[in-house]
């Protein structure tokens, strides 16, 4: 079936997952089908949820086991679907319109014109309900176009929940069954978070995604600042309906994992997640939750401003992915600093880059360098005009 992979680590020029092959953007450069860079084909297959060391896959056990101690029935448990997946999987199969941005080469990651890596978990939801589950967990790495900070990274991992109601459920409530399916949700959620967190300031917040209505997300109060960690709601009818399950009703969550983990073990900077220096790895242990993270010392940034005028292309996706195709995990966060336009009609953006290494000091030299790479890539790639 497509959900049994068969991987490799990443291969010199063409990485085969689950009898998907796909080839390195420095070997397709001409394919206009296809913007997956090299950074990020040589992520795919790494698989950090299924690490039982790491933080991520240290927290995935952790949801497990509250799933599997809380529940009268049992959820099934999927955490090897493969990452690439067709455009119908990832946003038709959930509703995502047809003109939607989510689904713009700005956004997503594609491998040909039908066929891209998954930038959510629930690209699998309509596939396994149509296969019999009622009851499912979803975990995997999802890649996206993005910004660059602390909390933003091009390839992160989420958990989606899925869970499927009978009418003799609802109806002895006597709510209906929306909000029966609601209050069940965020019950399940909040008992999520007090079950990995213990007491945690936190807060619901109405949103909209395509494929639930109610919908909401959770935010945790972290580092001064609330934080995104997971969206959810009660999945349409429409998506019950065409998948064989026409009289039920269901809720779906999808979380952030290194969000969530970021909270558990006080880790401060998204990045850390991909380090293989043992001052970060050896701080973790299978099934260990109580452990906070201990920063090595901490290193300077260093800022480099950029100001240029823009084009009707220029996008901030773009230029995070230049930036990070020079840089890699030396960027830290790339910030929109100043923004004017002239009498002309002509617009100026600034940009801040902060560079900072999470494990050593870097030399002037160094980032004068990437820097200076960036300046080249942005004006010849993007075709801005340097100020
Ligand atoms: C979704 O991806 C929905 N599929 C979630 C969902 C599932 C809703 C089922 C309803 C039902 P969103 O784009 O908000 O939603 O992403 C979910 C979570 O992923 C966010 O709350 C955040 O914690 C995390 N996240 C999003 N973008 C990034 C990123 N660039 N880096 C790290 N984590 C991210
Ligand atoms: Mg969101």
């Amino acid at each position: 079936t497509t959900y049994k992979r068969n991987w490799r680590q990443p291969v010199v020029s063409v990485l085969e997952l689950g009898g998907v092959k796909i080839a390195r953007d420095d070997v397709v450069r001409d394919d206009p089908t296809n913007n997956v860079p090299d950074a990020i084909f040589s992520k795919l297959g790494l698989q950090l949820h299924r690490r039982n060391q790491h933080p991520i896959g240290i927290l995935k056990n952790a949801i497990y086991e509250y799933f599997d101690t809380n529940f009268s029935s049992k959820f099934d448990k999927f955490d090897d679907l493969c990452p690439i997946v067709s455009v119908k999987q990832n946003f038709d199969d959930v509703l995502v319109p047809p003109n939607h941005v989510s689904r713009s080469y700005n956004d997503t990651y594609y491998v040909d014109s039908q066929t891209v890596l998954r930038c959510h978990t629930s690209a699998h939801q309509a596939e396994l309900l149509r296969n019999g589950h009622t009851h499912f967990l979803v975990t995997g790495d999802v890649y996206r176009r993005d910004s660059i900070d602390s909390t933003h990274y091009p390839v992160f991992h989420q958990m989606e929940g899925f869970r499927v109601f009978s009418p003799d459920e609802w109806e002895a409530s006597g709510l209906d069954a929306t909000s029966f399916a609601a209050e069940d949700l965020k019950k399940c959620l909040e008992g999520l978070a007090r079950h990995l967190f213990g007491a945690v300031e936190m807060r619901w917040i109405d949103t909209y995604f395509p494929f639930t209505n109610p919908s909401f997300e959770l935010e945790i109060y972290f580092k001064e600042k609330w934080l995104e960690v997971l969206g959810c709601g009660v999945t349409e009818q429409e998506i019950l309906k065409t998948n064989g399950r026409p009289q039920n009703v269901a809720w779906a969550f999808g979380l952030g994992l290194e969000r969530l983990a970021m909270v558990l073990f006080d880790i401060p900077d998204i990045r850390l997640f991909w380090s293989n220096d043992e001052r970060f790895t050896s701080q973790f242990s299978s099934g260990q939750l109580g452990v906070k993270f201990k920063p090595f010392s901490k290193y300077p940034p260093c800022y480099k401003d950029m100001s240029f005028w823009i084009n009707e292309s220029f996008t901030e996706n773009n230029l995070c992915e230049i930036v990070r195709g020079v840089a890699g995990d030396l960027v830290e966060e790339v910030s929109l600093i100043d923004n004017f336009t002239n009498k002309k009609g002509m617009t100026s953006h600034c940009y801040r880059i902060a560079y900072r290494s999470m494990e050593r000091s870097l030399t002037d030299e160094e980032i004068n360098n990437l820097q200076w790479n960036v300046r080249e890539q942005v004006q010849s790639k993007l075709n801005v005009v340097l100020r």
